[in-house]
């Protein structure tokens, strides 16, 4: 064998928990399992998101894993809804615990994975002039791990600091005595502003379309809670499965008034009492309702609740005005919450600029040139997400039999079979991939179930001596058909929604709804039911 070569049974590309769950699993089979990282260490997403005020917006007693009761038991969160530190020490812990380290090559990039029809092996090249083969590659390379960086005119010619809220520096940024700019108003932006605000001496907030934001009323975990959460695991655990999003929120979610079960009918309501609504409840008001995430009319009236409140609670009526979103639904674009969003806008340092109002034309040297005028700043963050669900796949040379390119299968947008696997791409795997809940649910309960079925894939091969699993093309234009059919008709969809979830924010990129809409528990069963049809929509070959 070449030197430089190594063979393994699998080799599984990321070690966030999808790849770390992964390695420990098929250890436990006695397969032989290499898991290659392009960060130094473990923990994905939460390796790389260290901007200030990054936090799960998932309760953290159900951010977390149950496939080892031991490890549920001695887990500590201390919040509600657990900061970015304290997760990637869970991730360290999880590494030190089951002594993952050891088979994971770090700081290595996978370059290309091509499939050898007549070896019935991937062969699997890195940045370091390293190549491994492996029966089965398993791509657990994250559904938002590609930082998009927009092009606009002019970057390179900025003079300060430059950083991406996907790819922070782990020693974190000094902004004290630093005027600051950043651009866009996703998740992580507006989890960053009010944490930056506190910091710099100036924020200038460039913000194209104003998101829907709930406030996460984060907290403390009391040791009380934490102990009857942890006594109740196993039932917590078999309801999230069942559910729609992997979370049930066993009533430490939210907590208070803002964790209602959406009943009332808000097309029932006059705007008098909506009104009220806003003046007792805030924001959180518009969670009553159920037909808000069904008819486009009562979507529109809870969108004029929201505004009322962003009226109310910011005092400048122009950054007000600037902050209302207005023509798309709420529900379309990836729900956010967040601490003290709006309440930033009322610091003296911080300054909304409307890019609606005129957009941004050029970077320079100081700042930006917008159409309606120039802004200036030392150090330029950009907040402007990442090419979701497919870029890293994308990114990576995936070929399967012929040659075919995974790009070109992909060219009109993401197709598999389950979200787990492509045709023509025998013994390939993807975690949580387009096609599946993924990043519609609690990531962690996602990341589980596809781990389980993959390993108990492999036990199945191993058992009957199969040689490769692979969809019909049948099946994987079914399975496409039903993701398209069941997005229909949601806000996700509507023809005035424009997100990542749809490839919108990419220019370029098919606009495809790419996760699955129809629920953890439905999408649970379904894999089940594949299985026990003996790998329905499969092709098994000795
Ligand atoms: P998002 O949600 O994709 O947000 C990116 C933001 O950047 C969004 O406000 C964009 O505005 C804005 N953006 C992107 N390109 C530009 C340009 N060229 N000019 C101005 N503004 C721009 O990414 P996040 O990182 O916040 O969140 C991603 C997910 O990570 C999040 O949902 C969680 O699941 C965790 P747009 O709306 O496209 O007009």
């Amino acid at each position: 064998m070449n030197p430089s070569e190594s063979e393994f049974d699998v080799v599984v590309v990321g070690a966030g928990f999808s790849g770390m769950y992964l390695l420990h699993k098929l250890r436990q089979l006695g397969l032989s399992t290499r898991v290659i990282e392009a960060g130094d260490d473990v923990g994905g997403t939460w390796y790389w998101n260290r901007y200030p005020g990054a936090r799960c917006d998932v309760p953290s007693m159900e951010y977390s894993f149950s496939f080892s009761p031991e490890l549920q038991q001695e887990w500590r969160w201390t919040e509600v809804m657990a900061a970015q530190p304290e997760i990637l020490d869970y991730a360290n812990h999880i590494a030190d615990r089951f002594t993952l380290r050891r088979d994971i090559e770090f700081a290595t990039r996978v370059e290309s994975a091509h499939y050898d029809e007549s070896e019935q092996r991937w062969r699997i090249k890195t940045d370091t002039a390293r190549t491994y083969t492996a029966r089965f590659c398993v791509m657990a390379t994250g559904c938002l791990s590609v930082p998009n960086t927009p092009t606009i005119e002019g970057a390179e010619n900025f003079s300060g600091d430059v950083f991406h809220t996907g790819n922070w520096p782990a020693q974190g940024v000094d902004f004290s005595k630093r005027r600051v700019g950043i651009i866009g108003t996703g998740s992580s932006a507006i989890q960053a502003i009010p944490v930056i605000a506190e910091q710099a001496q100036h924020l200038t907030v460039l913000q194209r379309t104003p998101n829907y934001t709930m406030p996460a009323h984060n907290r403390p975990l009391s040791e009380e809670f934490r102990q009857q959460a942890i006594e109740n695991y196993d039932e917590i655990r078999e309801q999230q499965r069942q559910s729609m999003t992997g979370i049930v929120g066993y009533g430490f979610g939210f907590g208070g008034a803002d964790n209602v079960e959406p009943t009332e009918a808000i097309l029932e309501t006059t705007a008098a009492q909506r009104a009220a609504l806003v003046e007792q409840e805030g924001f959180v008001a518009i969670r009553r309702f159920a037909d808000v995430a069904l008819d486009t009319a009562a979507n529109e009236l809870a969108c004029d609740m929201y505004r009322q409140q962003i009226k109310r609670v910011v005092k400048d009526p122009r950054t007000a005005e600037g902050l209302m979103p207005k023509g798309y639904p709420m529900g379309c674009k990836r729900p956010v919450i967040d601490t003290h969003y709006y309440e930033a806008f009322n610091r003296d340092n911080v300054d909304l600029v409307d890019l609606r109002r005129g957009g941004i034309e050029t970077i320079t040297a100081t700042g930006v040139q917008t159409v309606q005028g120039h802004f200036e700043f030392d150090t330029l963050v950009y907040a402007t997400g990442f090419d979701a669900m497919t870029g890293a796949l994308q990114k990576i040379d995936i070929r399967g039999r012929k040659g075919e390119a995974l790009r070109d299968h992909w060219e009109a947008g993401p197709r598999s079979y389950l979200g787990l696997q492509v045709t023509g791409f025998p013994n390939l795997f993807t975690v949580t991939g387009p096609g599946s809940p993924s990043v519609l649910s609690n990531m962690l309960v996602s990341i589980e179930q596809h781990v389980d079925w993959i390993a108990d894939c492999l036990t199945h091969m191993r058992d009957r001596q199969l040689a490769t699993i692979e969809p019909t093309l049948a099946a994987e234009e079914a399975w496409v058909g039903h993701v398209n059919e069941v997005a229909q008709g949601t806000m996700f969809t509507a023809p005035s929604c424009n997100s990542w979830y749809l490839g919108a924010n990419i220019p370029g990129k098919p606009r495809i709804f790419m996760p699955y809409v129809g629920g953890v528990g439905e999408y649970r069963k379904k894999c089940d039911q594949v299985v026990a049809n003996d790998y329905e929509g499969f092709v098994l070959s000795a």
